[in-house]
């Protein structure tokens, strides 16, 4: 396979100043004819080399004559003359037989596309690169009956209809774009309409478009986009630039969404609510997709990448942008415990692995496999070191610096950070390693206090272990929030400072101590690292009930139940009575609200506990946190049945403080349940069949899935029953087994992988099963090898369909080197056994060969 290097680029040989697009569609056959005009970019004599996949030409002219071309490969090259020329080429293309879902493709009885990264040149010959901007004019013809609705990006300029049946519609988009950025649709679609007027009296038209019979669940999607909308003026000076804001939901997606020119294109899981089908994870996760696409129009469609190394230049600000817009909307403190959950499950595992790769990388073999959580989410700690650096008001100057600068353009990571050093009068020279350099550093903090001259000192040191291709690693820039309180007063004795750790060791001294400190750092979460420190029991147990920074609050929870849960499995048996105690008093402090006290009682996941340990014991890891549950469940039994019954009266609502309350009261289920109290089932049940929202209903579900109880298969039965129309709803049904902590879960799997509602063909249904399958640690890393066959044989068939959802299915499998020598080698096995598989997409081959060096 082609390895591509980020040293390799150079400008693009053609530029494209416009294009005029003709698509007949048809599922089975649709032909599009393309007219471009290109321009000689520089002095030189390259042919002109458009990117095709899968296509073959069947016409091509310049300035109107039949021209000579040839095929290298998928490119089809053209050699001209002049500098400037008009050149038309026709292809024809079978939306119907489109598995891999980009490009051009049916789903649900609709066409739609997906271009980025690499699928416009899936549809026609194109320069397929992120810097050629281009200006569309699209015209759509269809037959009538089957799709009413045409769309495209930028604003509408005519329509009409044809005498045999068919239709048309015309659609211009002003402004120049990557084509990576295209997208068009053709359905039968509904939209709930309405008005948003920028802050300069612009009234935009905006749209969600669903099925007919779904229109009733996108009024929290579109309250959603308005309300970002706002937001990005008020928070970034940024309006929206067109007349019309169309979003469309489709149920096949690779992804998430796609943040296409005035036409973002959604998974329908990330659109359609209501209380009887979706969870407040559901409606907190559309809000922030919706604003997170939104927000692109700015960082990534004005401002576009120059090439894809550059991915986190969009897609890092852009995390950072919708984070910072959830956290206004509820509870920040809360928002900022989810992200670091998000980052530390998902990124921090793939720095450590076989996988890791800088933010900005130096080579890909497939850039699908690099939409990664070390782009997205680590990208956007590092926007979020840098804002931490400069300060609010400097921050705001340099990203409107940016915005101001490289508006119509394709910029680069480095464009983004010269921004921030000018603007915010900083030197980050050194703080650049965190965009080349992989890894999580890991920062050892040692306070040592002299009670006789009340100096306090705080030695910090960095180190990061090697990751592929970087065996030595340079000294980064880390940004910590520190702070003391006295162990005795428990008041603070040294102010909130900011230090910026940017050599392997350095010390920091305090004066005038005069009791015993206790160090709180990395406040907020300043910075992505793991931070150790010898501070005992009692003190993570003072800082977990008194730290004002409520972030520090939770860390100090998360740090002491982790010490606990790694003493149990390394030797047996742990001291729960610290943990159990400081549980009690987050959950008896009457100043905490729910959402946040729901947040810090939670165990730790036993993958994050894994993580902490060198050879991951997947069973003792499972037996120490239920035996730590078991007891935080009966001694606390109490305070559970409390705080479960002081919720229940709430009618649904979604609101932060009735979400908290839900949370809470799930959790509280949760703990009940552990304690094996008699009643717990039950009171489960109960509460599945009385709920009056999704959030209640599957919490109680995932509950009872995870028992003994008679009550479990009847749950599942009346919950497949209730909703099986409603796939999203079916997806949680498959996740909820695929999730249950039960002995048999492998066996419940691999026989729900034969379901009648099973299908590869759909990614959502796919991740539901697999990909929640093997996020279960214990369940996944059967002894025998069960679950890793499982996957592998599933990932082998889905390639087939659709790499690029199957690629992102595998690295659980290619993390051996954290388990013993058996279950290693039977994942390398599985590991080899699709390596060889003939015919294996260069998306898999990348991951699974990556994982075996
Ligand atoms: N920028 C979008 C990325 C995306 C994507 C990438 C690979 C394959 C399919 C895809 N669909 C969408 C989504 C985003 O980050 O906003
Ligand atoms: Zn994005």
């Amino acid at each position: 396979p082609v390895v591509t290097r980020r040293a390799d680029y150079t400008a693009p040989a053609w530029l494209v100043p416009e294009i005029a697009l003709d698509f007949d569609l048809d599922p089975r056959r649709t032909r599009v004819r393309a007219r471009l005009n290109v321009a000689r970019n520089g002095a030189h004599d390259a042919p002109l080399r458009l990117d095709g996949d899968g296509l073959a030409p069947l016409a091509v002219r310049v300035d109107g004559v039949d021209a000579d071309w040839r095929m290298d490969g998928a490119t089809l090259e053209i050699a001209l003359s002049g500098d400037a020329h008009e050149v038309e080429t026709e292809v024809e293309i079978a939306p119907e037989r489109n598995t891999q879902l980009m490009g051009l493709y049916a789903s649900g009885g609709n066409l739609c596309t997906q271009c980025e990264a690499e699928g416009f040149r899936r549809i026609t010959f194109f320069p397929d690169r992120p810097d050629v901007l281009t200006r569309y004019q699209v015209k759509l013809t269809a037959e009538k009956a089957r799709y009413p609705v045409l769309l495209a990006n930028g604003d509408p300029v005519a329509s009409g209809d044809l005498d045999d049946g068919r239709h048309w519609a015309e659609w211009h988009d002003p402004f120049p774009k990557p084509c990576y950025l295209f997208a068009l649709i053709a359905g039968d679609l509904a939209a709930n309409r309405d008005t948003f007027t920028t802050r300069s009296g612009r009234d935009v038209e905006v749209a969600i478009w669903v099925r007919e019979r779904d229109l009733a669940k996108t009024d929290h999607a579109l309250h959603a986009l308005k309300t970002a909308m706002a937001w990005d003026e008020r928070v970034y000076g940024r309006e929206y630039d067109l007349d019309v804001f169309n979003i469309v939901a489709v149920d096949d997606f690779n992804f998430g969404a796609m943040e296409n020119k005035g036409l973002n294109i959604f998974n329908s899981r990330y659109i359609l609510a209501d209380p009887d089908t979706a969870t407040d994870h559901d409606y907190d996760a559309i809000a922030a997709v919706v604003a997170h696409e939104y927000f692109h129009n700015w960082s990534g469609n004005r401002i576009t990448c120059r090439d894809w190394f550059q991915l986190s230049l969009k897609e890092g600000f852009t995390v950072y942008r919708d984070q910072k817009f959830s956290a206004d909307q509820g509870s920040a403190a809360v928002k900022r415990i989810e992200d670091v959950r998000t980052l530390r499950a998902a990124q921090f595992p793939e720095d450590a692995g076989p996988l890791a790769h800088p933010v900005r990388p130096d080579s890909y073999i497939e850039i699908s496999n690099f939409y990664t959580a070390t782009i997205y989410n680590k990208g956007a700690e590092l926007i979020g070191m840098m804002a931490t650096i400069l300060g609010a008001e400097k921050f705001r100057r340099a990203t409107d610096l940016y915005f101001d600068r490289f508006d119509g353009t394709a910029a680069t990571c480095e464009d983004f950070v010269s921004c921030m050093e000018e603007a915010g009068e900083v030197d980050l020279t050194r703080f650049r390693r965190w965009y080349s350099q992989a890894g999580t550093p890991r920062v050892t903090a040692r306070l040592v206090h002299e009670a006789g001259s009340g100096r306090a000192m705080l030695t910090l040191r960095q180190t990061m272990a090697p990751t592929p291709g970087q065996p030595v690693k340079e000294p980064m820039v880390v940004p910590l929030t520190v702070k003391l309180f006295g162990a005795d007063s428990g008041r603070e004795v040294a102010p909130e400072q900011l230090v910026l750790l940017s050599e392997p060791e350095s010390e920091i001294a305090f004066e005038s101590v005069g009791e015993r400190p206790i160090l709180s750092i990395n406040r907020g979460f300043s910075a992505p690292v793991v931070v150790e420190t010898d501070r005992s029991a009692a003190d993570l147990g003072f800082l977990s009930g008194h730290d004002d920074d409520p972030f520090a609050r939770y860390e100090a929870m998360q740090q002491l139940m982790l010490d606990t849960l790694v003493s149990s499995v390394q030797r047996g048996r742990g001291d729960h009575a610290p943990v159990i105690d400081a549980v009690r008093q987050t959950l008896l402090d009457g100043d905490l609200d729910s959402a946040f006290i729901a947040e810090a009682v939670l165990l730790p996941s036993d993958s994050f506990i894994g993580d902490q340990m060198a050879v991951v014991d997947p069973d003792a890891i499972f037996r120490a946190r239920e035996a730590l549950r078991r007891d935080l469940g009966r001694e606390l039994e109490g305070e559970w049945r409390e705080a479960y019954e002081a919720a229940l009266a709430n009618r649904f609502e979604y609101s932060p403080a009735a979400k908290g309350a839900r949370r809470l009261k799930n959790v509280a289920l949760g703990y009940i349940n552990a304690s094996g109290a008699p009643d717990a089932a039950s009171l489960a049940f109960v509460q599945f069949e009385q709920a009056d929202n999704m959030t209640d209903r599957q919490g109680a579900l995932a509950t009872l899935a995870s028992g003994t109880s008679d009550k479990r298969v009847a749950a599942l039965d009346i919950f497949y029953n209730r909703y099986s129309d409603n796939a999203l709803v079916l997806d949680k049904w498959f996740a909820t087994q695929a999730l249950s902590s039960r002995d048999d879960t492998a066996q419940a799997v691999e026989e729900l992988s034969r379901h009648k509602d099973f299908t590869l063909a759909n990614p959502n249904r796919a991740r539901s099963l697999i990909g929640a399958f093997a996020m279960n640690q214990r369940a996944f890393h059967d002894a025998a090898g069960r679950g890793y066959r499982f996957v592998a044989d599933q990932l082998i068939a889905l390639d087939k369909l659709n790499p690029q959802t199957a690629a992102k299915l595998l690295p659980p499998l290619g993390r051996w080197r954290r388990f013993d020598k058996d279950r290693a080698a039977l994942m390398r096995a599985e590991l080899e056994r699709i390596v060889a598989t003939p015919g294996l997409s260069k998306d898999m081959f990348e991951q699974a060969s990556k994982s075996l060096d």
